[in-house]
């Protein structure tokens, strides 16, 4: 039992980032397919996928297709009771579902003045009275979710749900752009983007080049404040430590170098998400403190 996930792009695409993550983050088992969203094949890759028409999309193990965030999000909830997509105490669901849907159809002016980017920080950068508006609202519907679950911190319903998945994007946006928010909510955001499963997304976009860059400001940016400011670099060739890829166990073909030691892997996406962010792999970090405890 597999979906396949079609996904379009991680540094800017917020829709696919959040049908990833209602898969990852609930140990759904799920094949990865790219979509050209900036390429200029989206048309023709979408044509075997109709009538879904953007990303993401979800294939079901049957064949069925299913679009839209949400209804991607209660397909999975209703075939997966026991894996909590949803919160279980009921006033918590309809707040959660409450709070997404409010997600799908509102803050039109933060999502199109602040299009979510996972690369850098912007600095200097000034929202519209619109904007502020929005984040007001969005902070009120978190205050709502906090009230109804009493949890003061971390999750917004206690245990990690849909409301937080779809409240990722957001908080990338917050971070991303600096934009005013109370500290408890700034912690919040932080949270969500330090989730390994959100640092393995952002450092796999982090292997493709932009250029142009989308959405580019003439603005100063400064370092993303997770895992942003990698040590590790790429290099021609080994030797390396390891003669086996930690993801695969596949012989090594392209390597990095990360505090004096060259570390190798069996291809150069594996390779690049590992410069990207290495404190986000688990079995990258596994391999190198054993080598450098032994
Ligand atoms: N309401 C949709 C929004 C999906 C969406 O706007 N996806 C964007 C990428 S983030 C897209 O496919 N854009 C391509 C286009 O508009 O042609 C959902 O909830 O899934």
């Amino acid at each position: 039992m597999t979906y396949d996930l079609f996904i379009g792009d991680r540094l800017f695409s917020s829709w696919s980032m959040r049908g990833w993550l209602m898969l990852e983050k609930f140990g759904l088992p799920y094949r990865n397919y790219m979509i050209g969203l900036y390429s200029g094949t989206m048309t023709e890759d979408m044509k075997p996928l109709a009538p879904a028409r953007l990303v993401p999309a979800l294939r079901l193990p049957d064949g069925t297709m299913v679009g839209e965030s949400l209804a991607m999000a209660e397909t999975l909830a209703e075939r997966h009771p026991e894996a909590g997509l949803w919160p279980t105490e009921p006033a918590a669901r309809v707040a959660a579902r409450w709070l997404c849907a409010e997600m799908v159809a509102g803050f039109a002016a933060l999502r199109g003045e602040c299009p979510m980017q996972l690369k850098h920080c912007w600095q200097e950068f000034e929202p519209s009275q619109e904007t502020q508006a929005d984040l007001k609202r969005i902070e009120t519907l978190w205050a709502h979710a906090r009230i109804v679950s009493g949890a003061t911190s971390g999750p917004l319903f206690g245990h990690y749900s849909l409301a937080d998945v779809f409240y990722t994007p957001v908080a990338a946006r917050i971070i991303g752009y600096g934009l005013p928010v109370s500290e408890a909510n700034r912690d919040y955001c932080l949270e969500l983007l330090s989730d390994p499963t959100v640092r393995q997304w952002r450092a796999m976009g982090m292997t493709v080049d932009y250029d142009p860059f989308p959405y580019a400001l003439a603005l100063p940016s400064s370092a993303w404040p997770i895992g942003g400011q990698s040590e590790a670099h790429t290099v021609e060739g080994g030797p390396s430590v390891n003669d086996t890829c930690p993801y695969s166990g596949k012989p090594v073909t392209h390597f990095l170098e990360l505090n004096g030691q060259c570390w190798g892997f069996c291809n150069q996406f594996c390779r690049d998400k590992t410069v990207a962010d290495p404190g986000a792999w688990p079995k990258f970090t596994e391999m190198t403190a054993a080598v450098n405890h032994s």
